[in-house]
């Protein structure tokens, strides 16, 4: 006789973890072997990021792996999604690999196992190897080779351990925020590069799946993380302006990956711009790879509008072709980054991607919220923070109602880190970093998130 669960207790194989990235938590940028990124460059470059902040010591966490990961089985997390540095595993991106670099990964992996945490991890999370990055970086069609060798050499090493490999994380901020908007490195802003570099990252990705289903098998899960936001239209042709900016930035990828095609609209949006004489002959059959799970960073939402006529264009950089779509402030709560906090539209997108593409399992990879917290007498309040995640959680809750195949959700962000082009002004974390004394805190909300997961539902 099967015992049915009730419907708010999440499923047992649902897992509930939280997210970190290289670049953000391990310092020691310049130690055992590891090579200059596009990251190190930019942010010891005057004025990119703010106060002068680098990753080159964030959380020491490279220093302090036992520790955190003893603090990670404390809280008692599922999974554990984080990244790899490219350029510890190849100083120059590419050659062979880095022993010292393997082993620190290996350490990391062996050591979730042995306390009971899946393992999820992400190969590409922004510190593309600088070497590479002289070489034009995503605007060159050889990164995405490169990026398939580095993919065999870690499968090889760690892919009997990894619950589920993620390619990319958000190429949409590494193509157009990178190249684009010039806001993140490698800080160029010019549209053809931006959308040549979303091509070769697209095409990075299909090239990388296949590196790894050849060193792994069946014995992991593979996927990719797009960070999408819930849109929505105002005034006349308010649909456009969704369409627009969905296409721009969610389908540029989203579709090449689960369909093998470009969106008509997108080549036609961006043909003022681009012939998109960058894609080659079989790149999209290379770019359409089955994914065993989409990951999904959801953030906010976004509200769009279609300019008149009597307008000028707006200044959109990260979103070329989109000249003539503007953006809406909303009235509302907000975190410390400004952003607008809905969960209702973290339902609303599980709810879409499931009906564009109902036999695809979703996993949330990232959500999460930054606020200025208080560490007084060795306690953070955080009860914002507490109630963002808490109400994402329940939309997801709700979205799976709906129907929607979502296999977990990873807290963003483990710790308090380098909130890139904003330095280490802006704390995600559910656990306080001291950057001073680099003690560990967890904050109410990861006390509130601990107990969720002992008990796999939300208090009523
Ligand atoms: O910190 C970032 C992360 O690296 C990628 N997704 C969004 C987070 C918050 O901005």
């Amino acid at each position: 006789m099967s015992v049915r669960q009730p419907a708010d207790v999440f499923p047992r194989d649902f897992l509930f973890g939280a997210a970190t990235a290289a670049y953000q938590i391990e310092g020691a940028a310049r130690e055992g072997g590891r090579g200059p990124s596009i990251w190190d460059t930019f942010s010891h470059t005057p004025g990119k990021v703010l106060n002068g902040d680098t990753g080159d010591v964030a959380d020491d966490h490279y220093h302090r792996l036992t520790d955190d990961l003893d603090l990670m089985a404390e809280l008692g997390l599922e999974s554990y999604r984080f990244s790899i540095a490219w350029p510890r595993i190849q100083a120059t991106g590419t050659g062979p690999a880095n022993a010292i670099g393997l082993d620190f990964y290996e350490r990391l992996v062996d050591g979730l196992l042995e306390r009971g945490i899946r393992p999820i991890a992400t190969l590409y999370h922004w510190d593309l190897p600088q070497a590479l990055g002289d070489l034009g970086g995503w605007t060159n069609r050889a990164t995405s080779a490169a990026f398939a060798d580095y993919a065999a050499i870690v499968g090889r090493s760690l892919g009997d351990r990894v619950h589920t490999w993620t390619t990319l994380n958000e190429p949409w901020c590494s193509a157009f925020l990178g190249y684009g908007a010039g806001v993140h490195a490698p800080g160029i802003t010019d549209p053809v590069a931006s959308v040549t570099a979303a091509h070769h990252l697209n095409l990075a990705h299909g090239l990388a799946i296949q590196s790894l289903r050849a060193e792994v098998g069946d014995q992991a899960r593979f996927s990719v993380t797009l960070n999408m936001s819930h849109l929505k239209g105002q005034g006349h042709r308010a649909d456009d302006a969704v369409r627009q900016i969905d296409g721009i930035s969610t389908r540029i990828f989203l579709q090449p990956m689960l369909e093998g095609s470009y969106p008509d609209d997108v080549l036609a949006d961006t043909a003022h711009l681009t012939d998109w004489a960058f894609v080659a002959p079989g790149d999209l059959e290379v770019i359409h790879q089955p994914l065993d799970v989409l990951g999904v960073n959801y953030y906010f939402p976004l509200t769009v509008r279609a300019l008149h006529t009597s307008e000028a264009d707006a200044s959109n950089p990260g979103y070329p072709g989109a000249e003539r779509i503007a953006f809406v402030e909303e009235p509302g709560p907000r975190t410390a980054m400004g952003w607008n906090i809905d969960p209702d539209g973290l339902e609303q997108l599980l709810v879409d991607l499931r009906t564009r593409y109902p036999e695809q399992p979703l996993m949330i990879t990232e959500n999460g919220a930054a606020f200025d917290d208080d560490l007084v007498d060795g306690v953070v309040d955080d009860q914002r923070r507490l109630d963002y995640l808490r109400d994402h959680v329940a939309a997801v809750q709700r979205a799976m109602r709906r129907g929607a195949d979502v296999r977990g959700y990873q807290a963003w962000s483990l710790f308090d880190n380098f909130e890139w082009a904003l330095g280490y002004s802006k704390r995600f974390g559910i656990v306080h970093v001291d950057y001073a004394t680099q003690v560990r805190t967890p904050k109410a909300s990861a006390h509130w998130y601990s107990e969720l997961i002992r008990r796999r539902t939300l208090p009523a």
